[in-house]
């Protein structure tokens, strides 16, 4: 039988050649330029980072090994009665590039299902924050505290062969991603469930099954959840959470600290939390509304207001992409689909109308379309998990399946430790002064 791991090993041994070749033959070749705005602007645009488990285009969006979303969507194999594939087939894709076969998947949901016992320390720490702690901060210091288990650790502190270091690194994070969805249901149940308690996982489902389970939800949510934690896995590799994930992998951190690191920067409001700021301004003009649904001209004021104020639209703009997020439109269909009726999905979708035309006419955002994070929170909300500040903890599981299948490849081609040059404001001027005086000899 072969297992992923042989497939990926395979793979790996395939794709080495191909970097030292380029490196041995085109090492000197220019890739790119970077302007002054590209080194004061968070290096918008520069490309100086590699990856194969994804790509996004700026109007076409994401692709995972080269498919698209509602590709990825479609192809995989699903569970009997699911609309949505079994995220375990996805890790098999975003490792491989291969989409599984069912046997491939049974197979590797008995390969995480034999992974899943979560240390009762870690519902120690889960348990010793005030209940009022943000639950990312949660996540992160229960991902945090498994640091102990990384066999990547142990092994480097006896002597590894850096050909080797993908294997323990592929053990860790499987073995992380398959405890995940128990720290997350477990953190959601402690804070706003506290009578219903821990759910066991059920040894009979999947994950995205066990993950409605543990939260004590019906169908579809089990559907939701398998939809969401896919859509959310990977977008390359420059976005916050990815690259923070890369980071602190390059420096051979194992993969504890580096998926802490990555939830970390996806606790920020103009990444991941978006999703749930997006959630309080929508409540906000809910509330001002006094349940009433705002007419266009409401729905207008309520915008230009947020905008006056200083704040962004949250839900809306992208550093990379240019069009309509595809994230966003699974979404849509899935509510066109399972709740047309539902008030916030016929908020988020008049705000489609009006947004778009108003961030054009402030003219400061590149792209004035709805992202991923416009949309996500209102099917959490149609399905019962109102509580907001939850639906990044969320993004996290489904962001990990990404940034620790990278991880595992950088291990794997023996990509570096990052460190990029900075120089200083004066250098920046003085390159500057010297092209004035040189045009002017010109
Ligand atoms: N509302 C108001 N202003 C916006 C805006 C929005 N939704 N999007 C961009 N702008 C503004 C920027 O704040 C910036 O203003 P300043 O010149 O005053 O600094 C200007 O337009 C140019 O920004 P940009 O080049 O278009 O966008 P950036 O690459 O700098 O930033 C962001 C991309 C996603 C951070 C930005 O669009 C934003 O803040 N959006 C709202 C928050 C959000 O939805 N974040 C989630 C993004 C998707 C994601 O990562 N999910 O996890």
């Amino acid at each position: 039988m072969i297992t992923l791991k042989d497939k990926l090993f395979n793979k790996i041994q395939e794709h080495r050649p191909r970097i030292t070749k380029l490196l041995k033959d085109h090492g000197d070749k220019v890739v790119d330029h970077v302007t002054v705005s590209q080194v004061v602007g968070g290096m918008r645009g520069v490309k100086s980072l590699i990856t194969d488990v994804s790509y996004l285009d700026p109007n076409e969006g994401i692709r995972y090994r080269g498919y698209t979303l509602n590709e990825v969507l479609e192809k995989l194999p699903k569970p009997k009665d699911s609309e949505m594939p079994y995220v375990e087939g996805l890790y098999h894709l975003l490792l491989t590039g291969e989409i599984p076969t069912t046997k491939e998947v049974d197979e590797l949901m008995t390969n995480f299902r034999n992974r899943r016992t979560v240390p009762s320390y870690v519902w120690d720490v889960i348990d010793s924050f005030p209940s009022d702690s943000h639950p990312m901060a949660i996540l992160s210091a229960a991902v945090m505290s498994l640091e102990r288990e990384s066999h990547f650790n142990l092994k480097y502190k006896k002597g590894l062969n850096k050909s080797d270091y993908w294997d323990s690194t592929y053990e860790d994070a499987t073995n992380l991603l398959a405890k995940l969805p128990l720290i997350g249901a477990y953190i959601y149940n402690k804070l706003y469930h506290p009578k219903m308690g821990h759910r066991h996982p059920d040894p009979n489902l999947d994950l995205g099954a066990n993950f409605a389970y543990m939260m004590g939800k019906d169908k579809p949510y089990d559907d939701v959840s398998r939809m969401y934690f896919i859509i959310h896995a990977d977008h390359e590799s420059g976005n916050v959470s990815a690259h923070t994930g890369h980071l602190v992998a390059s420096s051979l951190s194992d993969i504890y600290y580096s998926t802490s690191a990555m939830i970390n920067g996806l606790a920020g409001p103009l990444h991941g939390l978006a999703n749930q700021e997006v959630l309080r301004w929508l409540q906000q003009l809910r509330n001002q509304m006094g349940g009433k649904l705002p007419d266009e001209q409401e729905l207008k004021d309520y915008v230009w207001k947020t905008l006056n104020n200083g704040q962004v639209i949250p839900g809306y703009g992208h550093a990379v992409l240019r069009k309509t997020d595809p994230r966003y439109a699974v979404q849509r269909e899935f509510c066109l689909k399972h709740l047309p009726e539902d008030e916030l999905f016929k908020y988020v979708d008049a705000l489609y109308k009006v947004v778009p035309d108003i961030l054009r006419e402030q003219g400061k955002a590149k792209n004035p379309w709805p992202n991923v994070d416009a949309q996500s929170g209102v099917v959490q909300w149609h399905y019962g998990v109102t509580q907001f500040d939850f639906y990044t903890v969320l993004f996290s599981i489904g962001r990990a399946f990404g940034v620790l299948s990278n991880i595992i490849w950088d291990r794997a081609l023996g990509y570096p430790l990052e460190r990029p040059k900075s120089i200083t404001t004066e250098m920046l001027e003085k390159m500057v002064e010297f092209d004035k005086v040189k045009s002017t000899l010109d």
